[in-house]
């Protein structure tokens, strides 16, 4: 099951600030479905959606930001544009009655992608908790 795979990933994946696959999609060197792109941030769609709507927003530079465990106070500005993107793609993506926005955080927190990532997820009713 999908779940399953992502916590397999997860305990798969670790911090070693490698490059990750988010790089090459940042670049355009593999394709990606794109929904919102500014200077400092893309947002595009997960490929293994939880939900009806799951768009992924990044930073184009990590700058040291694999987990938000690692944020320094140099940050604080991409932080708030990420939640700000977050925002825009809600938006554009019609469910503004109601969405989510999960950060995963390590291993135990089922993060997989070491390049920090804010999951919007909506157009379905949300359960708590998350588990
Ligand atoms: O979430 C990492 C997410 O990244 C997970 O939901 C799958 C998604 N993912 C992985 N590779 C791709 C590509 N190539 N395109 C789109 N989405 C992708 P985490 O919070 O680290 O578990």
């Amino acid at each position: 099951r999908a779940a399953h795979n992502e916590e397999a990933a997860a305990k798969a994946a670790s911090d070693t600030g490698a490059p990750t696959i988010f790089d090459k999609i940042v670049a355009k060197e593999i394709p990606s479905d794109i929904v919102y792109e500014d200077e400092n941030v893309l947002a595009f769609r997960d490929i293994n959606p939880q939900a009806p709507v799951h768009v992924l927003v990044i930073p184009k530079l990590r700058d040291g930001l694999t987990t938000l465990g690692k944020a320094e106070p140099r940050h604080t500005e991409v932080l708030g544009q990420l939640l700000h993107a977050s925002k825009i793609v809600a938006e554009k993506e019609g469910i503004v009655d109601g969405f989510r926005v999960v950060i995963n955080n390590g291993a135990e927190g089922c993060q997989s992608v070491y390049h920090l990532h804010l999951h919007v997820l909506g157009g379905r009713q949300m359960k708590w908790p998350p588990v």
